[in-house]
């Protein structure tokens, strides 16, 4: 359908395949200004709005016609008119637009034309339509030998594809060569959107730059592009985790696609726990609920469940009632009023430790611990498992009056009543009422005494301000005082001048408060004697000794640490090697030269980097305690390093090590008195460390050090101030529970008498070469055996005295425990009389004595006697021990203070032979 298709010809001709095709063409080269059009049938745009036109065409060379001038052309023009309308029957020649002139590639020069070679060319354009549904396209040969062979429209898209589980549709590109089309996809099946997916469609019919995407759908995963279920026995709970997991333990999946795993019967899942993670049970029962009763409060301690259902978040809640006496019947028990106080609360309990206070006096109480945790309520077993413990409380002094109230108020007299203390604790046998003038502070006080909860007051001087103080009495003795109620008497319209019945009240009332404050500072005295006795005693019999100073007392702790510990030179340190860790870094061995004198070995022990001002104090500390002893059985301070850094501790070096693992090392190889030796030691050092009013409070075998003549020093005084600083924590962690006190434990009553205890623990660690007291038994378990009553065994071979001090350390009540004076006189003693110990091989100590006659008779100028003594068969210094004046006057030592001589430094040597054997017995 051509515009002037007259001069269009359509031909059939045959391909390069010998294949028929169509084509139109037209060849007027001859003539000049021609302008023959070909026009295409309506094209329906289809949405398309850049179409590409492929035009296959032949073209001959003007030069290869022959004849032909300047009128020959070699091009043709491609135009296209956009249109609505299918069928438009003429269209103007200036409606078209023109798209381009097309020229050939590849033009064919001249060819015979029976077995001419078809050449082809094919050129395409592109051209935005997008005004109207449709629209026509026109060749315009301007003069030209042309044949058009095919003409090719179409437009371009970016194919349907999945990318990142979203569906992105086929779609047709832009207008223009450089747009990209927004095109947004949508989630496959059983995915959802994670962020909204997006792609462009290029020009050219690419995808380009992916966005977004979607996720597999819980209970699906990624397939390759496809969302399939998650098979049976296996989970996916949200769509970001990466495909289906395994159920966890105790749970399982019966169906395909499962989002949680269902858990296994008699197994739960808390709403706060991850679908990772296994199904848990409730917790069973607390384990060894022990009770301590204090007066009016009681100490609850108690093992954590043996099951804990697989979790970690057990806690405990208490459960307190009121019983009959000797009813073990829920029925008879009453809940406990709301005003016990339980620390550190009574639900929600993360520690195994709770103290009830503000209990009834002389009242049974059970206490049902409940052990609880994330499955307790899921499990909906309503009853938690729990242990219960019955206890009866003691008596004790009722509590403070809470309130004073004055009525009635003259010039001389007012009356004063009160409520029943909240807590009585018992019947309530009078209440007292001290009062004093405000101005005369508390120098001088009446008091006066009543059954009734009131007193009328009276005496009294008028417009002045009294303080009055009530307390209450029972069985168990006086409650506090109460605060003070200020009350003032009324003015006073008369003189009191001259009246005889007050100025005898006063008389009275002076000689009264004179009496008074005579036995209040009786009182007072008895009561000091009574509470310091024991430190006074320390002061009177060692009046030598000094008293140790706590460096915590001192605000600066680096004054505490030049008080007592000398600073010693970095470059006069040098150190050897790593010998094992400290609390506060490493501890070294190495040399100190100092100044004048012989190089030594010591220990270093130093603060690694990085630590807090509280850690610096307390490395330090123990340097400053440390420095302030000085005995052969106490480790020795050389000095410390704290003008640099690392901060540096520096002791004696110990070549043998902590004590426990020494004897371990060397389990049965020494004589029970090398093992006697070594307690005394030990015991001397304790005794030293108690006349300076020092308390361990961890005295252990790992905390002795042993050097190379077997000399055993006490060592590490890091504990005690680490308990005082951090009550809590350090009470429940820190206590070194198998070599601690009971009242140490409980309340934290540490004294001298507490570290004997400890002693007696470490006596036992000794004689059984290092084996752990209480082998594996649980802390727990401890407490409880000890509290019963149980002791430690004596150990394999050891002598029955030696095991009777033991026990003797172990007494449950701490004043019956021995000193650690007579401990090292006991143990002096057995070292002397060795009959009682049956184990301690004679011929070793034989050989002690002996080699040491001759040389001590030398030393206290009496070698006279040597040949006498040794005749008389006194080979030996115990032999001489048996000495009497008639024995030396038979045998010829007749001088007296000869005699005396012998007889006294005999004694005082054999102690020191002991003492000697001590620092300087090697293993045999
Ligand atoms: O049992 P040991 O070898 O003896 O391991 C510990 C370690 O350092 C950590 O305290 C050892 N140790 C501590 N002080 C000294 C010292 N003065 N001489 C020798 N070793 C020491 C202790």
């Amino acid at each position: 359908n051509s515009m002037s298709l007259e001069l269009w010809e359509e031909v059939s001709i045959m391909d390069e395949k010998n294949i028929p095709i169509r084509t139109y063409q037209v060849c007027n080269v001859l003539e000049p200004n021609q302008n023959n059009w070909l026009r295409t049938d309506w094209i329906h745009r289809s949405g398309a709005q850049r179409v590409y036109v492929e035009v296959k065409f032949t073209l001959r060379d003007c030069n290869s016609l022959p004849g032909v001038t300047g009128t020959c052309k070699e091009t043709f023009n491609l135009y296209y008119h956009e249109s609505n309308e299918d069928r438009e029957s003429y269209i103007k020649e200036s409606s078209f637009i023109k798209v381009d002139t097309v020229a050939a590639d590849e033009s064919f020069t001249q060819v015979d034309v029976g077995d001419r070679i078809m050449k082809l060319n094919t050129e395409v354009r592109d051209v935005k339509v997008t005004t109207r549904k449709g629209f026509y396209l026109a060749f315009q040969d301007v003069g030209a030998c042309i044949a058009l062979v095919s003409v090719r429209v179409f437009y371009k898209t970016c194919p349907l594809t999945i990318r990142n589980l979203a569906t992105f549709p086929d779609t047709v590109t832009g207008a223009d060569t450089s747009s990209l089309v927004e095109v947004r996809g949508s989630c496959v099946n059983q995915s959802e959107e994670k962020e909204e997916p997006k792609m462009y469609c290029g020009a050219d019919g690419e995808w380009l730059v992916p966005i977004g995407g979607c996720l597999c759908s819980p209970g699906y995963e990624d397939k390759g592009g496809v969302c399939k279920a998650c098979s049976v026995g296996f989970y996916k709970a949200k769509s970001s985790d990466t495909g289906c997991s395994k159920c966890p333990p105790h749970s399982h999946s019966l169906r395909d696609g499962a989002t949680v795993c269902d858990c296994h019967s008699g197994y739960f899942h808390a709403d706060s726990d991850p679908p990772s993670m296994a199904c848990t049970q409730p917790p069973s029962a607390p384990q060894q609920l022990i009770s301590v009763v204090n007066e009016t409060s009681v100490v609850l301690e108690w093992a954590p469940p043996r099951r804990l259902g697989g979790r970690s978040d057990t806690s405990y809640s208490l459960e307190c009632l009121i019983c009959q006496a000797g009813s073990h019947n829920r029925g008879l028990c009453l809940p406990c009023s709301s005003d016990v106080l339980f620390s550190p609360s009574q639900t929600g309990l993360k520690t195994t430790r709770v103290v009830v206070s503000e209990l009834r006096a002389h009242t049974h109480y059970t206490f049902i611990v409940h052990a609880h945790n994330g499955v307790s309520r899921a499990s909906g077993a309503g009853a938690t498992q729990s242990v219960s413990v019955t206890v009866t409380t003691n008596q004790a002094a009722p509590s403070p009056v809470s309130f004073i109230q004055a009525t009635d108020v003259t010039r001389h007299s007012l009356s004063l009543s009160w409520q029943q203390p909240d807590r009585p604790n018992g019947v309530i046998l009078e209440y007292e009422v001290k009062f004093y003038e405000k101005d005369q502070k508390e120098r001088s006080y009446r008091i006066m005494r009543t059954f009734s909860r009131s007193v009328d007051v009276t005496g009294l001087n008028p417009l002045t301000v009294y303080v009055f103080h009530a307390r209450a009495r029972t069985a168990a003795g006086y409650g506090e005082f109460s605060g003070p109620f200020e009350f003032s008497t009324n003015s006073d319209p008369f003189p009191l001048i001259g009246d005889g019945v007050n100025s005898a009240f006063l008389l009275l009332s002076v000689s009264g408060v004179g009496i008074l404050l005579l036995i209040s500072a009786a009182v007072f005295i008895i009561s000091r004697r009574y509470t310091h006795k024991q430190t006074q005693a320390h002061r009177h019999i060692y009046k030598r000794v000094k008293i140790y100073v706590d460096p915590f007392t001192y605000e600066d702790p680096d004054q505490a640490i030049h008080e007592f510990a000398k600073e010693i030179d970095v470059s006069s340190i040098h150190i050897e090697r790593v010998i094992g860790m400290g609390e506060f870094g490493e501890v070294c061995s190495g040399r100190l030269r100092v100044q004048g004198k012989r190089e030594i070995y010591v220990a270093i022990k130093s603060l690694k980097a990085g630590y807090s001002d509280k850690q610096r104090r307390d490395f330090l500390s123990e340097a400053s305690i440390m420095g302030q002893f000085d005995h052969p059985n106490i480790i020795r301070l050389e000095g410390v390093v704290t003008r640099c850094k690392p901060l540096m501790i520096v002791t004696e070096y110990m070549e043998n090590g902590s004590l426990d693992a020494f004897l371990r090392k060397h389990d049965g190889q020494f004589t029970v008195i090398q093992l006697v030796g070594m307690l005394r030691g030990i015991a001397s050092g304790m005794k030293y460390l108690s006349d300076m009013s020092y308390v361990h409070r961890d005295l252990a075998a790992r905390n002795i050090l042993v050097n190379s003549n077997l000399v055993c020093k006490v060592s590490d005084f890091g504990l005690s101030r680490v308990l005082e600083d951090d009550p809590e924590a350090a009470y429940t962690t820190r206590i070194p529970i198998r070599w601690t006190a009971p009242e140490a434990i409980t309340y934290r009553k540490f004294t001298t008498a507490s570290d004997v205890w400890s002693y007696g623990i470490v006596m036992w660690e000794v004689v059984s070469y290092g084996e752990r007291p209480y082998w594996d038994m649980n802390n727990q378990d401890v407490i409880k055996a000890i509290e019963e009553g149980y002791r430690l065994p004596a150990p394999m071979d050891c002598p029955v005295v030696l095991h009777q001090l033991m026990l003797d350390c172990w007494e449950r009540e701490r004043a019956e425990r021995p000193t650690f004076s007579q401990i090292l006189n006991m143990l002096d003693k057995l070292i002397r009389n060795p009959g009682t110990l049956p184990f301690i091989l004679l011929p070793f100590l034989m050989y002690i004595y002996a080699w040491s006659v001759c040389q001590w008779l030398q030393s206290i100028g009496l070698e006279r006697y040597r040949d006498t003594l040794a005749a008389a068969g006194y080979t030996s210094l115990d032999s001489l021990l048996t000495l009497t004046h008639q024995e030396m006057d038979r045998l010829g030592i007749i001088t007296p203070t000869h005699q005396d001589i012998l007889i006294a430094s005999v004694q005082q040597e054999m102690l020191s032979q002991m003492q000697h054997i001590q620092h300087t017995m090697v293993p045999v």
